[in-house]
């Protein structure tokens, strides 16, 4: 394990499939497997700045991430997991990452992951998540989480995540609507990208106006659209520089760190819920217990949802 992992540190491509791999083997039931993957690792604690970058699709958040990523110099790794429900990486994770990453070639400080997320998948979030841990732990900083295709993956990552970046394109169809859904309350910063078309500008007032009146005294969060073009690498400083004073602003007052715990403390009860699941599967005494209930219910002696409270408190622990 820990060769895997030096190995992954030095920029081994396959030491690095292998990691994901065992990852995915731990996700599917091995928790010994997965138990041994995390305490190999070089960097327990968790440091990255986690980067959000969601969006509709095409609004050009790779083209964004690989601006972005270019500002950082060569000594500092940056990671990038995409988070890819469209099954185009579906061709293995590599060529799956190139293809993501079209828009810039991949810089050699760059760290890149697609996964490939099905509809029906149990834990995109928690896979996306734990993903961001192996490059926190081979030292990347920061860590970019890139949502592509459906909406559920973007509410998966928004909770994953320090910054939250919202990518809107020109085209939107009614930035009123935009603002009615809900999804700026969502954004830490907003950028505004291919401002090269027509009707960026009026686009961009309107969202200013939405931001200016959503920000209270202590709000971090920019009162005013980051206005890009991706496509020509204009307002790249500027939506660099956002991005490091909102973390610098979290840092300050505890934020950061805050939300470090509820990011870790996800990731904690999916994995405990997963583990009663498997112990409670696999206890006799319960599947006795479950059966002597069912046939009360059935035969109209017992109340389902009393019965399943009953059960629940039987199988929980008495708190301390
Ligand atoms: N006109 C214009 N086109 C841009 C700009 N930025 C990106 N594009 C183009 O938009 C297309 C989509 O860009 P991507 O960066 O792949 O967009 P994305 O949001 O990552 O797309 P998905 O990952 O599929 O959701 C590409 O053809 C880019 O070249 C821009 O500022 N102006
Ligand atoms: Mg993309």
């Amino acid at each position: 394990m820990q060769a895997m992992w030096n190995a992954a540190s030095g920029g081994d491509a396959s030491a690095l499939d292998e990691i994901f791999a065992s990852l995915q083997r731990g996700l599917r039931g091995d928790t010994v497997l997965f138990g041994e993957l995390w305490s190999a690792r070089p960097t327990p604690e968790l440091r990255a700045h986690r980067i959000g970058l969601v969006g509709p699709p095409g609004t050009g958040k790779s083209t964004v991430l690989g601006h972005l990523a270019a500002r950082h110099p060569e000594a500092e790794k940056v990671g990038v997991v995409s988070v890819d429900a469209t099954g185009h990486c579906g061709q293995g994770h590599r060529l799956g990452d190139r293809l993501r990453m079209n828009a810039l070639d991949l810089a050699p400080n760059l760290c890149v992951r697609t996964l490939d997320v099905r509809p029906g998948d149990p834990a995109p979030g928690l896979f996306a998540s734990l993903s961001a841990d192996i490059f926190d732990a081979l030292g990347c900083d920061p860590i970019f989480l890139e949502s592509v295709g459906m909406a559920r993956a973007q509410v998966e990552i928004v909770r994953r995540v320090h910054t939250v970046v919202l990518l809107v394109p020109p085209s939107v169809e009614d930035p009123d609507q935009l603002v009615a859904s809900g999804l700026l309350d969502l954004a830490d910063l907003v950028v505004l990208n291919k401002c090269d078309l027509e009707g960026a500008e009026a686009v961009a007032a309107t969202l200013d106006r939405a931001l200016a009146s959503r920000s209270g005294e202590d709000d971090p969060r920019p009162d005013r659209v980051f206005r890009t073009t991706a496509l020509r690498d204009e307002g790249l400083d500027e939506l660099f520089q956002g991005i490091r004073t909102h973390a610098s602003a979290l840092r300050a007052d505890g934020v950061f760190a805050s939300r470090s715990r509820a990011q870790v403390a996800e990731q904690l009860k999916y994995l405990v819920f997963e583990m009663l699941r498997a112990r409670w599967q696999g206890d006799v005494g319960l599947r006795a217990l479950l059966d002597e209930c069912a046939r009360g219910v059935l035969e109209g002696d017992r109340n389902l949802v009393d019965t399943a409270d009953e059960v629940a408190a039987m199988v929980t622990p008495p708190r301390p």
